[in-house]
């Protein structure tokens, strides 16, 4: 099945963190289309790094055997896209931020995250927000490795925000004490991104 427009908005479903499960103007899509800005980078796992810079007490860089000895988690949640798709039901399996921020120190004034991608893509996001709401690394979606075309070896996956908050490809996390716009915030998409107030653009 194709592209369909919900016949249950309205209705009183609720996800998992306790909103509509169809936000306003979503339209649910079994396929998972793919939206990416130039290039799709081309990262092996024996390549891959994660580094975190900026307000840390200390420059780390995970290699991938190193980030997979982290726990590892799976989630089962919905994926918005801000150009009006949402996927359903699938199964995220990766590295929560908050398991990630428990074995680093970020300085007391760290206050904004920017994620860093191979190919130059960049997305802000608030700290506090990047604990509370299950952000995750993801490698592995219903059981299997992560798509290239979608980000593979890792993403970044906003269960809460639209998904470009999320940045496929994902290299590295800059630690901030001001916020600064990532790549689509300075192209004229919303700093907040709230699916359910459809915060699409400033
Ligand atoms: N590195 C990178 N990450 C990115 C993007 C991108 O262009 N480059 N696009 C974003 C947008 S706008 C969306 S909707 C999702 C799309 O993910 P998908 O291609 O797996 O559907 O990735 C986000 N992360
Ligand atoms: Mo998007």
């Amino acid at each position: 099945m194709g592209i369909f427009r919900s016949k249950v908005t309205g209705s009183s479903e609720l996800n998992y963190f306790g909103k509509p499960k169809f936000p306003p103007g979503q339209y649910t899509t079994e396929k998972f289309p793919v939206l990416t800005y130039g290039v799709t980078p081309k990262i092996s796992t024996a390549d891959w790094r994660l580094k975190l810079w900026g307000l840390v007490e200390e420059i780390v860089t995970f290699s991938w055997d190193e980030f997979l000895k982290l726990p590892q988690r799976k989630l089962t949640a919905d994926f918005h896209c801000v150009t009006t798709w949402s996927r359903y039901g699938d199964e995220w399996e990766g590295v929560m931020f908050s398991d990630l921020m428990g074995t680093i120190r970020a300085k007391p004034d760290a206050r904004y995250v920017m994620q860093h991608a191979y190919g130059g893509y960049t997305t802000n996001l608030p700290l506090e927000w990047m604990l509370n709401e299950e952000v995750m690394f993801v490698h592995t979606v219903n059981g299997k490795p992560l798509e290239r075309e979608h980000g593979g070896p890792m993403r970044v996956f906003t269960p809460r925000r639209y998904a470009w908050k999320g940045a496929k490809w994902v290299n590295g996390l800059e630690f901030m004490k001001d916020d600064r716009p990532g790549f689509w915030e300075q192209n004229g998409y919303s700093n907040t991104a709230d699916p359910w107030k459809e915060e699409r653009t400033w």
